[in-house]
């Protein structure tokens, strides 16, 4: 297993590898087996402080590197991530826990966003567009902001830091990086191949530790000029309101509860392909997971016969064994909290048809394995319906056609991803122009967003803001307005207009 140097985990802080001014610490262990992955400075507010002025200093620098330079540092830093592809891979597999193929995904999505942000520092564009006086030009331009403070979970370790710091970095900001406290040595490795790659001292900076120590600090430090967030809709709205009193920016990538829409004349096969990936890929620990399925009456029986059938071969197991579909959730407590949702699936009258317990045969016990898991005949209301679980469970709720569907499926404070099969391709389009959602997916699941497309929702999932893609770039840059006036005499705009 390739872990780093166990003396390697500690805070960067201006190009310096540092221990938390407390000296405390922490440990991170695997979901699949207990083992221990390392321990970690367990950070305070002098740590974020410090980092924040080292990001400060740094900033004063950073901003001024041309940003096609910015870009060939970032083209340095992708070529590195895939030279350490395969090792990050294997290591998510052991601290994060998600299967191979999908630890893979995670880094080659890094790899995606800097390829994609190195060549935004040779466009960057800005506009140009007419004055209305004489011999004036006008233009905008994209500024950085300053020091961007990165809070980014565990269920993209890799993949979600590069999505933040990428961007950040390309439009010239510096960054302090606080990452989950259950895959805290991926964020480590994520920031010393940065490092290798030729990240200037200080432009990137780590601080291990909570969200209620290290992550309120950041979100209240009035030296942070932006704050992005990718978490849960409580934190998002703690962080917003502690982020008020300093006009901080914030950028929130917030909860889902994603729908998959099955009509009547779907392709079965295909649709019970897309619902398993969906529902189950990363054990549904994506906010984009697919925890409803909304299914037209003429294709409900045959659908779940079908999906149950399939659901029941997936083999759980550690996600370094080649073999193994789904992998364990991140730890014990969200071990109960799924499990106490199919409680309250069964209280709610909703018929569980496969799952519903924790996994814990043979070395399945070491970790925190949960069946993948089915309900039908579920209610638009019901709890399992509306809330965010965060795990490998499902909801089939069958209505009677595509406005019910729509319906139905906008019918929840979330809005990130949305999908639906159907060979009418009227049906296809009503559903891009009515769903709810910041992403819809015609014939495919609701998993699978590509970096140079906006990624985030509307309503409850965020607070407006997308990242990748070029609206990324709105999230890490201000818009300057420029106003050249090159006639040698006073023009005041609105009023002299009369030439
Ligand atoms: C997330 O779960 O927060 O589309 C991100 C997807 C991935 C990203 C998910 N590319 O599911």
């Amino acid at each position: 297993m390739a872990t780093t140097a166990a003396q390697a985990y500690k805070n960067f802080i201006g190009g310096e590898w540092v221990d938390a001014a407390s000296g405390e610490t922490f440990e991170s262990t695997s979901p699949a087996n207990g083992d221990a992955i390392g321990v970690f400075p367990r950070s305070g507010a002098e740590d974020v402080d410090r980092a924040v002025a080292v990001a400060k200093e740094a900033f004063a620098e950073w901003r001024l590197v041309p940003a096609p330079k910015r870009g060939e540092i970032l083209f340095r830093i992708a070529r590195v991530l895939e030279g350490e592809k395969a090792a990050l891979t294997d290591l998510m597999t052991h601290e994060m826990g998600k299967v191979k193929a999908e630890a893979g995904g995670d880094v080659q999505e890094a790899i995606d966003i800097t390829y994609y942000m190195a060549g935004e520092g040779r466009r960057l564009f800005g506009q140009t567009t007419p004055s209305e006086l004489r011999d004036k030009w006008n233009m905008s331009i994209r500024q950085p902001i300053g020091v961007v403070g990165a809070i980014t979970p565990w269920n993209f370790p890799v993949a979600i830091p590069s999505w933040k710091l990428i961007p950040a970095l390309i439009c010239g900001n510096t960054v302090v990086l606080k990452p989950a406290s259950d895959t805290p040595a991926l964020a480590q490795r994520f920031v010393e191949l940065l490092a290798e790659a030729g990240i200037p001292d200080g432009v990137v900076n780590l601080v291990h530790g909570g969200g209620g120590t290290v992550g309120d600090r950041l979100v209240r430090h009035p030296d942070v000029r932006v704050i992005t967030l990718t978490g849960s809709r409580e934190t998002g709205v703690e962080v917003l309101k502690a982020a008020a009193d300093t006009l901080t920016h914030v950028h929130l990538e917030l909860g889902g509860k994603n729908a998959i829409i099955v009509l009547d004349d779907a392709d079965l096969e295909l649709a019970v392909e897309g619902i398993v990936w969906s529902a189950f890929g990363t054990s549904g620990q994506r906010c984009t997971a697919a925890s409803r399925v909304i299914v037209q009456r003429g294709a409900y029986a045959e659908l779940q016969k079908r999906l149950v059938e399939r659901v029941e071969k997936l083999r759980l197991g550690p996600g370094w064994e080649d073999d193994s579909d789904v992998g364990p959730v991140i730890n014990q407590r969200s071990l109960e909290k799924i499990h106490s949702y199919t409680e309250i699936g069964n209280g709610e009258g909703a018929k569980l048809l496969t799952g519903g317990e924790v996994a814990s045969e043979g070395d399945l016990g070491k970790g925190f394995f949960y069946r993948p898991t089915v309900f039908a005949d579920v209610d638009p209301q019901m709890r399992i319906a509306q809330e965010e679980i965060f795990g490998p469970t499902t909801a089939l709720i069958p209505v009677a056609d595509l406005d019910e569907a729509i319906r139905v499926s906008n019918g929840i404070k979330y809005g990130l991803s949305s999908s639906i099969f159907t060979q009418d391709v009227n049906a296809a389009f009503r559903a891009m122009r009515d769903l709810e959602a910041g992403i819809t997916y015609i014939n495919a699941g609701t998993i699978g967003a590509e970096v140079h497309l906006p990624f985030g929702g509307t309503k409850d999932t965020g607070n407006g803001h997308r990242e990748a893609g070029q609206a990324a770039l709105d999230v890490f840059t201000e818009w300057k307005s420029i106003y050249v006036d090159y006639s040698g005499r006073l023009q005041r705009a609105q009023i002299d207009t009369e030439e």
